[in-house]
């Protein structure tokens, strides 16, 4: 064959190797968690799962008017749009946040105190303005008052030092400071996503541990998606399900000051609630819920299998309002007792209890030969101190958490509490079982057997 021959049969050959046209490249999905496995999200969920329990905190120049402006109480938080103050007077406002008391050390022991495992801090709240140092818009606490300095910094610090995780809230779409008229698209590029970023970049390799999105208007998956790519500057970070409507994204679901009849399934949720009537601090606001309803709403919320964000105001000078030190020193006190029963439980595994108050569970562990333990949460004892368990499972010893040296009595499936409980809110009986619970349904004797 000669040369011409070959060289033209090698470039027929070539041509008729078809190249597939390189298709265009899928977008990369901005989701850092989009291939997640289960077994990958429970490892990263793990902590936040354990925790239970953990502190909301609303701050910022509003708590200046605490709730009254030129004499007219209305709003909190809300008070620059409920009261339609114009933005110039409200931010004018800032010239008088100055936090000389706040001590966030102080803060955080007060939430370790409390039982507390995680807090999660409003870094800007839908006025727009900044606890932190900004670049992306001098609407914040370093460049509009007299504080002069990132708040959220040593914040950060004293966490680090008490072992307790830090969260940041977020308002991504509403800024009635910042994004006065201009559109959502500007907004975005111009003040949140750097803005997010900073808060992703500038804490510390730990901090934030949660991104709390909140009021996602607006917003679409393309809007959100340079937001959700932030993300991966924090590996293992949660977040919430408040970046996109339908709010069925992120790793918790948010229930507001309601807690759910009956959990919600397999999702993780947090219920967040304030401790009076508002998020932000108002002064006049005394409607503050009593310890024995926190502590109950901690119990229900563990027995659901939810996680609790109680919130604190703190006033412009940077104080815990004192009857949220008293509230948050009663429920530590109890937990200090009873954590074991809130701690990493799961729900109550029964479809009724045959007592007044909740359960709450923690399964058998055979890698650390940890028997699987019930705990009953009893607010009302029964008139015959007794509590018969609708189990299969033989129980092997029970005791209260209060005084975990002295053993009830055990009769099959009957356990006798003692003539006094020492709880009036609740008393915790540990009821240690073979295994995980295998509940008795419960069957109406068909006609003719009663
Ligand atoms: C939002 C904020 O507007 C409020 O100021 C506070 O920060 C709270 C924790 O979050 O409030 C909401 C958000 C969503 C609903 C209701 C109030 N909702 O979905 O019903």
């Amino acid at each position: 064959m000669n040369r011409l021959t070959y060289n033209t049969l090698l470039t027929a050959l070539a041509l008729s190797v078809v190249v597939p046209m390189a298709r265009a490249a899928e977008p990369a999905n901005p989701d850092p968690y989009a291939n997640e496995t289960p077994a990958q999200r429970d490892v990263r969920m793990q902590w936040w799962r354990e925790a239970r329990f953990g502190m909301f905190i609303h701050w910022g120049v509003y708590a200046v008017p605490a709730g009254v402006y030129k004499d007219k109480k209305g709003g909190a938080e809300w008070i620059m749009a409920i009261q339609k103050i114009p933005k110039a007077e409200y931010q004018g406002l800032a010239k008088q946040f100055n936090p000389v008391k706040y001590d966030p050390d102080a803060w955080v022991r007060l939430a370790k105190e409390a039982g507390m495992k995680y807090i999660v801090i409003t870094s800007k709240h839908h006025d727009g303005f900044a606890l932190f140092d900004s670049k992306a818009s001098d609407w914040n606490v370093v460049k509009a008052s007299p504080c002069g300095k990132d708040l959220l910094k040593p914040l950060a610090e004293a966490c680090r030092k008490h072992g307790i995780k830090l969260g940041f809230y977020y308002s991504q779409a509403q800024d009635w400071c910042n994004k006065t008229g201009n559109h959502v698209d500007d907004y975005l590029r111009d003040v949140a996503v750097p803005q997010v970023r900073e808060l992703l970049s500038n804490y510390g390799d730990d901090t934030p541990a949660i991104f709390w999105w909140d009021t996602p208007y607006d917003m679409t998956p393309q809007r959100v998606a340079p937001l959700l790519d932030l993300l991966k500057l924090k590996p293992g970070i949660l977040h919430n399900n408040r970046l996109v409507r339908p709010e069925v994204g992120g790793d918790f679901s948010t229930p507001e000051r309601k807690i759910p009849a009956t959990g919600l399934g397999d999702r993780d949720w947090e219920t967040c609630m304030t401790m009076n009537s508002n998020w932000g601090y108002v002064s006049y606001d005394n409607q503050w819920k009593s310890g024995e309803n926190l502590i109950r709403n901690l119990i229900d919320i563990a027995s659901k299998g939810g996680n609790y964000l109680l919130n604190i105001g703190p006033t412009a000078e940077g104080e815990f309002p004192q009857p949220c030190i008293d509230r948050l020193q009663q429920v530590g006190k109890w937990m200090k007792v009873n954590g074991e029963a809130i701690y990493g439980t799961r729900a109550n595994p029964f479809e009724k209890l045959p007592f007044d108050g909740r359960c709450t569970r923690k399964p058998f562990d055979a890698a650390q030969g940890k028997p699987g333990k019930l705990f009953l949460h009893v607010y009302r004892r029964p008139a015959n101190g007794k509590i018969t368990l609708p189990l299969s499972n033989t129980i092997t010893k029970a005791y209260l958490l209060a005084t975990p040296d002295a053993a009830l009595t055990v009769a099959d499936k009957t356990i006798t509490l003692p003539d006094s409980l020492p709880d009036p809110i609740a008393t915790v009986a540990a009821v240690e079982i073979a295994g995980e619970p295998v509940v008795a349904i419960e069957t109406t004797p068909a006609k003719g057997e009663e």
